[in-house]
């Protein structure tokens, strides 16, 4: 991308809100990012919809932040309450029909490389544990299975917080929902084991109380698929509307998961592990 490209025409840059002329003005384009920038640019308008206190918002504002080169990264979504703060940031960004992300990213990747190819367009899928777990699990698996050189991350909050509150193959056995009273029968799909054994080459399981590992797993994810295989970073990212705790509450419910079912965990095969060490000699 260039930065005529991100720079609206004059007739329409007038008419955009103040919200939008910030994004293009103090966007994340063109300048190495990290942790400690975050408030000082504009990744994400500030009447984004998400609920106070929301895990999802804030997994996507560390990812969003942690893109390798933001002006050359294409975000493919799908519906969920990740889909409103993604709407509205300051990325390429793509939304699909429910469950079938993983399938137009490798479509896109491929366009991409043969309009690109003496360039890297980094494809990152950004989508919910319900997107992926369930209703979209047979075209990430067979993404995967085919090798395809593509980012996958789940911002799991263990339910469909979007619609209302049901039960998601990600939600913890016993939890019960607005949707779903009587609780779950059996446990969560452990898609980070599966990720492992169905073709990718980089997965990380991290959750949004350890921000500097989730910003560096999001880094590799996308650096590794450019050249190596598909990748897979599963995020926690606590519903306090759906799973009913008080929403300043986010980072400490995140942290004693992190002491339980969620500690980190890195998978990284060989040859992704040397082409990160190239990459960053
Ligand atoms: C084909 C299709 N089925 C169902 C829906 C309704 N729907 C929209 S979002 C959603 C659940 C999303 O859950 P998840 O992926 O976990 O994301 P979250 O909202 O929790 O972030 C559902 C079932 C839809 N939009 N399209
Ligand atoms: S329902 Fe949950 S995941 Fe969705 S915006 Fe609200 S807090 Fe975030
Ligand atoms: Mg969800």
């Amino acid at each position: 991308m260039s930065e005529k490209i991100i720079t609206p025409v004059k007739e329409f840059a007038e008419l955009l809100p103040q919200e939008y002329k910030d994004l293009v003005n103090e966007g994340p384009f063109f300048e190495r990012r990290n942790k400690k920038d975050l408030g000082t640019f504009k990744e994400l308008i500030d009447e984004h919809p998400h609920c106070a206190g929301c895990g999802v918002a804030l997994g996507v504002r560390l990812s969003l932040a942690a893109l390798p080169t933001p002006e050359d990264t294409l975000v493919i979504g799908t519906p969920g309450c990740s889909f409103f703060g993604l709407a509205q940031a300051a990325v390429h960004y793509s939304n699909t029909a429910f469950g079938n992300q993983n399938a137009v990213a490798s479509g896109l990747k491929r366009m991409l490389k043969i309009r690109f190819p003496d360039q890297h367009k980094d494809v990152v899928v950004m989508v919910g544990d319900g997107a992926i777990a369930d209703i979209g699990l047979d075209l990430t698996l067979h993404s995967w299975f085919r090798r395809e050189k593509i980012a996958t991350i789940m911002l799991d909050n263990e339910v469909y917080g979007n619609t209302g509150g049901q039960e998601s193959g990600m939600s913890k056995q016993g939890q019960a929902f607005n949707m779903a009273p009587t609780g779950k029968k059996f446990p969560k799909v452990p898609i980070y084991d599966i990720a492992k054994i169905s073709g990718c080459v980089y997965a990380v399981r991290v959750t949004v109380a350890s921000p500097q590992k989730l910003m560096r797993a999001i880094r590799n994810s996308i650096l590794i698929a450019r050249e190596v295989g598909p990748t897979y970073v599963q995020i926690y990212t606590p519903c306090p509307t759906n799973l009913k705790f008080p929403s300043d509450q986010t980072i400490k419910v995140a942290k004693e998961a992190e002491k339980d079912y969620y500690a980190y965990e890195e998978f990284v095969t060989q040859e992704a592990a040397d082409y990160l060490k190239d990459y960053e000699s």
